[in-house]
């Protein structure tokens, strides 16, 4: 087994820096080959000397060393050791003038962490640590200091030159050089610092904050992009206005700019006036984007913008306060993205995300809590756990607190610690002053790691009218916590009589009955409620909107389930009725297949399925939330043994049964949808289109060749991305002549296109047909895919082992062995990269002991190479 010897870093070690930098000046000679870096430190002391002088410890990694002066000498070597990742100053004075010169190659730098080339242009990405590997620095987000950053380069191949803040100076050079000096007043960690330089389109816009000043905006993109910005534009100004409207921020510099590059491990990067975007969160145009497309770049224009508050003004000591900024402005991006759409459809898609990805993580061996105790490699904790429960930790203090408390509590988190970097303590005891509540125990959603369980059960007494709910919460062992103490749960309810009428709710001991919808609150590890003036025994509608990220277990009969899907007053309850409905359906059908009897869809089903359909009052985006079934990742966290070929099976035969039983039905629904207009990604339709392709989808299920007919006519015929991906995914499924044909003539018209061909690419490898791994081992050697390209990677080696679960666990193993290779060849050069890709094998516990084996010697391979990256090495270590 492995030997290599990675730290973990634990949060209990936690100490203050011993020298603290109050202003950076940098200097770079960019050139893509070889890049020099000047960099001046004004350094403090930060610990009490009386007790001997610390040494000065210097982060830095993959640099070379040119020179080091203190207060403008040359140190003599005694005085400095250079490390494996550190650079030591023995002795230093008590405040003093650093000067550090390094030289960096951005072309070599295939990881995309510090100074790197992307395309044509060159960029920094420094979050989590990439800064070190720019320059030495105390690369630590609780060391916070006033940038100063001039950028010299050729000026016809680098026109643009940009850092964070404010331009305060440019000019010519000798030898075809420019330069430019960049400015940031504000006091910032280094993993907020951000430079680009290239030959770049910008594309201006403006926005006057509520206080009057005008901001100019800026998004910078490769020329032949220029015509793809007007939507990120709109988006940054309506988040700029959205935050001003709910939270009473303002931006604080003159100047906001996005650029968009092709290399990007992440989404985007909040960096201080200078975001860093993946394109693919920029770009759009109607033939290009689809409606998802669109609203993606809306959620991570936002997020992005949101950060400069929650991130940037106030940051976090440690990274193991990672949610503290993350789980925070995703909630805000969250409530930004419902505020402009439909907030039911939107809740109910962070549902779905949550369940299928953030659930997985939480009930397996890579589980961590919101706040974590220890890492060995910070980037593996960008996980959905920090970014996603953490979303829903805030938002559950906001159903604790109410509204309006939770405005003040954000008020006074941004008044007391504006300019710091703190812990999420300093957060949750705001809410706890403004909410006047004691959240103590509130704190374990930080702490403990696993999805809770609720266990709900009832009684009604006619004779005195008292309904009795009793709640019961536990939560399974996770790595390193085998016992949990109570949680803090708001559970959102309400009760339907028979008719679906919702009943006013008074518990015993008040005075009236109140509002139909209450939060209860649930402390102990069980609890009961007793409900009073209750004429006959009522249905109870649990978790409304989903106010907690928990699993809940009420025995709900059919009838329930129809009346809370039909009359339910919370979307989000009606919208899970069904979803419970149709697991139950598929779960039944999975055990018949697996006992090899004959499976059949009964017939009720398909009844109130068409009674949805045709349902012409229902919000078209909902229905089609309504109408898609519990994907197959879903569907695998139900069972104790996943069976992946008999979930396909099960569900294949839901789809196929609607499709030929409903067929008119389906033709109607997909009719009344189709376009009357030309296209516009704001013109409210996009709810239509997703109905739409949703009944071709299940009109192809049977494969019938008038289906493929009409999936060919919309595939012709679409003027936009949206109904073109549409038809050409069902296509991609289907085993007809047309398939190859469509995607032919799709590569042959996007070939120019990186994003749609990343596109081109997902279809053929989330294509659930039998030769699928053969035509992604084909698609390895396609002249379009790069390895170096996360995007590309993502839109291959990720689609095909993270969404289509029966062709990678194919029985005798080779979507595993493909996987495997694929790791090895992304560890040499993308280790974060390719620790994302390991995600699918940490899961092998939940399949039968064949495909166990099969997983765990593909860990066991990928452990055994020697130069394994920390990143890879910690998620197969902690796997297996
Ligand atoms: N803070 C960014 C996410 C991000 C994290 C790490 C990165 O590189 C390793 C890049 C981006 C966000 O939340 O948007
Ligand atoms: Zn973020």
């Amino acid at each position: 087994m492995h030997t290599c010897q990675h730290q973990t870093v634990y949060q209990k070690d936690y100490a203050a820096p011993d020298y603290l930098v109050e202003t950076v000046e940098l200097s770079f000679d960019l050139d893509p080959d070889l890049t020099r870096v000047v960099s001046r430190l004004k350094i403090r002391s930060n610990h009490d000397r009386a007790g001997g002088v610390r040494p000065l410890v210097l982060d830095g990694e993959e640099l070379t060393l040119v020179s080091l002066k203190l207060d403008g000498v040359e140190l003599e070597p005694y005085r400095y050791q250079a490390g494996e990742g550190t650079l030591t100053v023995n002795d230093p004075p008590e405040s003093f003038v650093l000067e550090v010169t390094t030289e960096i190659s951005p072309k070599a730098n295939t990881a995309l962490s510090g100074l790197y080339a992307s395309g044509p242009m060159l960029c920094t990405q420094c979050e989590a640590e990439g800064f070190r590997r720019i320059t030495y620095f105390t690369d630590r987000p609780d060391v916070m200091a006033v940038y100063t950053v001039t950028l010299r380069a050729d000026k016809s191949s680098c026109p643009v030159l940009l850092a964070n803040g404010n331009l305060v100076e440019k000019g010519d050079l000798p030898d075809g050089r420019h330069f430019a000096t960049w400015h940031d007043p504000f006091k910032k960690p280094s993993y907020l610092f951000a430079v680009v330089a290239g030959d770049l389109a910008h594309i201006p816009g403006s926005f006057t904050t509520m206080s009057g000043r005008q901001v100019n905006l800026e998004i910078y993109v490769e020329e032949k992009n220029r015509g793809k910005c007007d939507h990120a534009l709109r988006s940054l100004i309506e988040a700029m206005r959205w935050d001003e409207e709910q939270f009473g921020r303002e931006y604080d510099l003159d100047t906001y700019m996005v650029v968009a590059v092709d290399d990007f491990n992440m989404g985007a990067m909040e960096n201080k006036g200078l975001n860093v975007f993946n394109s693919r969160y920029v770009l759009a145009s109607p033939e290009t984007a689809t409606d998802d497309d669109y609203q993606a770049i809306e959620e991570v224009i936002g997020h992005e913008y949101f950060h400069n508050w929650t991130g940037n003004r106030i940051t976090c000591r440690d990274w193991f306060q990672l949610s503290l900024k993350e789980g925070l402005t995703i909630f805000r991006d969250q409530e930004f993205s419902a505020d402009m759409q439909s907030r039911p459809v939107k809740r109910i898609a962070d549902v779905r995300l949550l369940r299928s990805s953030q659930f997985p993580e939480d009930a397996g061996p890579l589980a961590h809590p919101v706040r974590p105790d220890s890492y060995v490699e910070i980037n593996n904790f960008y996980s959905m756990t920090v970014y996603h429960k953490g979303g829903e930790v805030i938002r559950m203090l906001q159903t604790l607190l109410g509204r309006e408390a939770f405005r003040a509590g954000m008020d006074l988190y941004f008044e007391r610690h504006d300019g710091q970097a703190v812990r999420v303590d300093e957060f949750v005891q705001a809410m706890a002053d403004a909410g006047k509540r004691d959240l103590s125990q509130f704190m374990r959603w930080y702490n403990q790691s696993g999805t809770p369980v609720l266990t709900v059960s009832d009684d009604f007494e006619p004779a005195s009218g008292v309904y009795t709910l009793t709640v019961t919460q536990s939560c399974p062992p996770t790595p390193g916590q085998p016992e949990k103490e109570p949680f803090h749960i708001p559970l959102a309810m309400g009760l339907l009589d028979r008719q679906g009428r919702e009943l006013p709710l008074q518990l015993e001991g008040e005075k009236s009955p109140g509002a139909t919808t209450r939060v209860l609150e649930l402390r102990q590890e069980t609890q009961s409620f007793r409900f009073t003036g209750v004429g006959s025994k009522p249905v109870p509608s649990l978790l409304r909107n989903f106010s907690a990220p928990v699993k809940l277990v009420y025995p709900y009969s059919e009838d329930d389930l129809t009346l809370l899907m039909t009359s339910d007053s919370d979307p989000f309850v009606r919208w899970e009725a069904g979803q419970v409905q149709a697991v139950q359906l598929i779960m039944g059908l999975v055990r018949e297949i697996q006992a090899e009897r004959a499976p059949a869809v009964p017939e009720t089903f398909i009844r109130s399925f068409a009674t949805l359909l045709t349902d012409k009052r229902q919000d078209r985006a909902f229905l089609a939330e309504a109408l898609t079934l519990p994907t197959e990742s879903y569907l695998a966290e139900q069972m104790e043994v996943i069976d992946p070929a008999a979930i396909r099976e099960a569900r294949e035969l839901v789809r196929t049964t609607v499709g030929e039983r409903l067929r008119e039905e389906l033709v109607a629904a997909r009719e009344a949808c189709a376009p009357k207009s030309p296209y516009h990604p704001d013109d409210g339709l996009a709810g239509c289109r997703r109905l739409k392709n949703l009944c071709l989808s299940y009109l192809m299920a049977p494969g019938s060749r008038e289906a493929v007919g009409m999936a060919m006519e919309q595939f012709r015929g679409a003027d936009n991305m949206t109904d073109s991906l549409g038809a050409l995914a069902t296509l991609a499924g289907c085993d007809c002549p047309e398939r190859d044909e469509a995607l032919e003539a799709f590569y042959r018209k996007w070939r120019d296109d990186r994003g749609v061909i990343d596109k081109w690419f997902s279809l053929q490898a989330t294509s659930r047909l039998p030769q699928t791994l053969d035509r992604v081992l084909e698609l390895l050697e396609h002249p379009d895919f790069d390895i170096r390209n996360p995007n590309r990677v993502r839109s291959l080696v990720g689609a095909f082992s993270q969404a289509n679960q029966v062709r990678f666990h194919d029985a005798e193993g080779r979507g595993y062995r493909f996987l495997g290779d694929q790791i090895l060849r992304l560890n040499g050069i993308n280790p974060q990269i390719a620790a994302r890709m390991l995600t699918p094998f940490s899961r092998w516990r939940r399949f039968d002991a064949g495909r166990q084996e099969l997983m765990k010697k593909e860990l066991e391979r990928i452990l055994a190479e020697p130069d394994l990256a920390r990143d890879v090495y910690e998620l197969a270590a902690k796997s297996l």
